[in-house]
């Protein structure tokens, strides 16, 4: 599939905005829909909307099919070993905090140690403070590297037998650095520990294989991997998500309900509490078939091009400072001098062009890094290499008339 059959199935890319072409180049906040997706949703909803797992009338049957060939679908997509192990969430906070809550609370005590990193999303960081405010263990951080990746070295002497958590960002939201989270959680089974992933910016843009990896958790959003808002998965190992105790309680996780005690429905349902989110999974579904026709690989390398020429191109601006290793997945983060990343993206955005400004939801690295704000320009499968000149045309205008105003 080329580029320009790409764009044409996402239709929000075509249009202007402040007079100008939109130039989409916030993805890593949240990426656009291609048509695939947005006709499932209208397809379930004209067809096929009822309760699952009801089982009586053909249409609940049917909206049943739908949800569990979903999680069929995401379970082949990062290769779990059986649909037991996928649970759908909201997303990657309500996964993280899902294993917090019912793994954290449940297995840790005072004198005991969670391990993540100065880079995370806030996500993967206030779930394990509460943990640890709440259990009396140690919450600790391993520090990064000069040009932002973890420090492999300092990993090794902060995990000890004392951990008993690891949760790390596959991919950074801000650096774009690729972690070594294998690496990471084959080191911290060897102290005893268990490893919990943060997918949200690796699931979308590269293969990603559970089984491989090796991570006891693995969570992720669909909203930025083409699929709606609203739903996500938590991936676990099925020996820990069966000790584990369900985090909410009411209709659809029970087996039976007596006055004063009641017990679970197996794998995965005993995490599903309420109607689901049954369009919302239907949705990702039809976002694998889509990005998977498209080909991981692909996408990977089409961005990896982007990210490179924008770099190159960005690198050529005076007083530019690019954060992160040079390795990025999917994001361009930097600062210009004397201009406020708030600035800059105001002035982005009347030229058309969408970027995010600020802390990204990940201050412990805005002070790692000692700003107080960042602009990133993130990548997907859509954006173009006219794109990547459209955005430092932007940057560069910006940056005269900051000089001319002060
Ligand atoms: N983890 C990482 C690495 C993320 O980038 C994000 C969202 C999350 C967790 C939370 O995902 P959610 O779907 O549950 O909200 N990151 C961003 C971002 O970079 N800009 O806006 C949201």
């Amino acid at each position: 599939m080329n580029i320009q059959e790409i764009r044409s199935y996402f239709p929000i890319l075509d249009q202007q905005v402040n007079g100008k072409q939109l130039v989409y180049l916030d993805s890593a906040a949240t990426s656009q829909k291609p048509r695939q997706v947005i006709e499932a949703l209208e397809d379930y909803y004209r067809t096929t909307n009822s309760n699952v797992h009801r089982g009586v009338h053909t249409l609940g049957n049917n909206a049943t099919d739908a949800y569990e060939g979903a999680r069929e679908k995401v379970r082949k997509f990062i290769n779990a070993k059986s649909t037991e192990e996928i649970i759908f969430t909201r997303g990657t906070t309500t996964s993280i905090n899902t294993v917090a809550v019912s793994y954290g609370l449940a297995n840790l005590k005072e004198g005991d140690e969670i391990v993540i990193s100065y880079m995370e999303h806030h996500s993967n960081i206030i779930p394990w403070q509460q943990v640890a405010k709440k259990t009396g263990a140690l919450l600790k951080y391993i520090p990064l590297t000069e040009d932002g990746s973890i420090d492999m070295e300092a990993a090794k002497k902060i995990i000890t037998k004392n951990t008993k958590i690891v949760s790390i960002m596959y991919v950074s939201n801000v650096l774009g650095a690729m972690n070594p989270v294998k690496e990471i959680g084959e080191y911290a089974h060897q102290q005893g520990a268990i490893m919990v992933i943060d997918g949200a910016q690796s699931t979308p843009h590269m293969k990603v294989d559970v089984r491989d990896l090796n991570c006891d958790f693995y969570a992720f959003s669909g909203h930025k991997m083409c699929a709606p808002t609203g739903i996500g998965v938590l991936y676990g190992k099925k020996g820990l998500l069966e000790e584990m105790e369900p985090v909410e309680f009411g209709g659809e996780m029970i087996d039976f309900v007596d006055l004063y005690d009641s017990t679970w429905k197996e794998l995965p349902w005993k995490f599903e509490a309420g109607t689901p989110i049954i369009a919302g999974a239907v949705g990702l579904g039809a976002a694998i078939d889509f990005l998977e026709e498209i080909g991981l690989d692909e996408i990977a390398k089409h961005e990896h091009e982007l990210v490179e020429y924008g770099v190159e191109q960005l690198s050529s601006l005076e007083g530019v400072s690019i954060y992160g290793p040079k390795q990025r997945v999917g994001v361009l983060t930097f600062n210009i001098a004397e201009v406020h990343p708030h600035d800059l993206a105001t002035v982005l955005d009347m030229e058309g062009v969408a970027i995010r400004a600020g802390h990204h939801c990940a201050q412990p690295l805005m002070k790692w890094l000692q700003v107080s704000a960042t602009a990133r320009a993130s990548f997907y499968l859509y954006n173009t290499k006219e794109e990547v000149d459209i955005f430092v045309q932007g940057v560069r205008k910006a940056k005269e008339y900051f000089s001319d105003v002060f």
